[in-house]
């Protein structure tokens, strides 16, 4: 059966095109910096978003028209597979990420959920072998269902820690057998609402042991992936003990976890938090621990996790701009959490969003490579910095220094020059190099 009928292979025509469903920018096995951009961008479908979303929101129920809405239960799973790989072959995409109850049912007992599992995974398994579109993670949902109500790894319930851990443990046997190249948790519930019946100190050191026995279990069945964080600081509880890289990356050298995980940063998350996308991506960098991208952007007027597709080419810039100078994402990719609008209900947008989403991260890619080439933003950083490359500034960076000497030179200024931070001609360079990326072509 075909679900997306009438849409052909999506390819690229160029920046002329006007045939929506056809890449403008992104060219998959065009060249950049040596690599091509699939090679490079390693562009992910989240299964959640594009076949398991209804387009609900608190106000109003779902309006998407999907082809396979006829099906219920476990056909209904099956049609979602189908209508998966018809999408992933019809979009030329490498990977793609799912949640367990994405994909299968919940049944009416843990046992029973697992065999929904079972039946859809080697459905999706077999599919997998005659398709080039591989798993870049998979995850549980440990949110959704009312026995998460007080959280997960971080509930105050014994049982529900250990009904959280069996639906883990599924999930790294599922991703084996998939061959996933990562492994995800976003904590869904891991926050809390009010101090005045939370017990923090437990919760946190809950969730340390939670993803020691996560990695104890992954190496006994030898499943390999890379263990990403996606911290989140707010949403669904006010409170969320990932809130950002830098809270992450503290709580995972607390508990020795920080040679086991690295993060996978999401835009709207990162925006959430009060920071730029571009500043989580840098922290992680700069750590060592960027992994994986969740690809998305939110909407500034809103103060909640909007899952745009993304399509501000600054932003794409700018976290290209990361991930390239990161030598790029390893195992990870630039999977799309993201949803079309409510209103964007047919199955033709979900083509359409990912062509938009595609596109302007090959426009990030393309500008900042081009940057980076140039050495048009690091010669600016280089020269504002050139004062610890001499002098007292060499000597305290190489650790010849101490209070004493700095006193000393201190009290022997009679001046201190300071340099402009060039912002505005900063912002016209990338304003320049954006507008011009594609000129000639
Ligand atoms: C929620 C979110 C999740 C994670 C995976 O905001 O981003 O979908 O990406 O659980
Ligand atoms: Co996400």
């Amino acid at each position: 059966m075909t679900y997306f009928e009438g849409i052909n292979k999506i390819n690229y025509e160029g920046s002329s095109s006007t045939n929506p469903y056809a890449f403008k920018f992104y060219n998959p096995g065009e060249k950049i910096g040596g690599k091509t951009m699939e090679e490079i961008l390693r562009f992910g479908v989240a299964y959640w978003h594009t076949f398991t979303e209804d387009l609900s929101d608190p106000f109003g129920v779902g309006t998407a028209i999907r082809p396979w809405n006829k099906f219920t239960g476990l056909d209904l799973a099956k049609a979602r597979v189908e209508a998966a790989f018809e999408f992933f072959e019809k979009l030329g995409v490498p990977y793609f990420c799912f949640h367990d109850v994405d994909i299968a049912p919940e049944g009416s007992s843990l046992r029973e959920s697992n065999q929904n599992i079972d039946t859809i995974v080697a459905m999706i398994k077999d599919y997998m072998k005659n398709s080039k579109t591989k798993l870049l993670w998979n995850t549980v949902n440990n949110f959704t269902h009312p026995r998460f109500v007080h959280g997960a790894a971080s509930s105050s319930s014994a049982d529900v820690f250990a009904y959280a851990a069996a639906k883990v443990k599924k999930g790294l046997e599922v991703g084996k057998e998939l061959g996933a190249e990562n492994y995800v948790f976003w904590g869904g519930r891991e926050g809390y609402e009010t101090l005045l019946n939370t017990d923090m100190k437990l919760e946190l050191d809950n969730l340390g042991r939670f993803f020691h026995m996560a990695i104890d279990y992954a190496r006994e069945i030898g499943f390999d992936a890379q263990f990403l964080i996606e911290p989140k600081p707010k949403e669904p509880t006010s409170h969320q003990y990932d809130f950002d890289v830098a809270s992450g990356y503290a709580f995972l050298q607390h508990y020795d976890l920080q040679d086991h995980f690295k993060f996978n940063i999401e835009a709207n998350h990162a925006t959430l938090a009060g920071h730029t996308f571009e500043h989580e991506l840098r922290y992680a960098r700069v750590n060592g621990m960027l992994g994986s991208v969740d690809a998305n952007q939110g909407h500034p007027l809103l103060g909640w996790d909007t899952d745009e597709f993304p399509s501000d080419l600054y932003a794409t810039t700018l976290a290209m701009y990361e991930i390239i100078k990161n030598g790029g994402l390893g195992r990870g990719g630039l999977n799309f959490d993201a949803k079309v609008r409510r209103g964007s209900f047919t199955p033709e947008d979900l083509f359409r969003a990912h062509i938009v989403g595609m596109d302007s991260f090959a426009v990030g890619l393309k500008v900042a490579q081009k940057l980076m080439d140039d050495n048009a933003l690091d010669s600016i950083i280089e020269e504002r910095y050139s004062s610890y490359k001499e002098g007292i500034g060499r000597e305290m960076v190489e650790g010849k220094t101490d209070f004493h000497q700095l006193e000393e030179h201190a009290l022997a200024l009679t001046e201190i020059k300071q340099q402009s931070g060039k912002l505005e001609s900063i912002k016209a360079t990338i304003n320049q190099y954006l507008l011009t990326a594609y000129a000639g072509e």
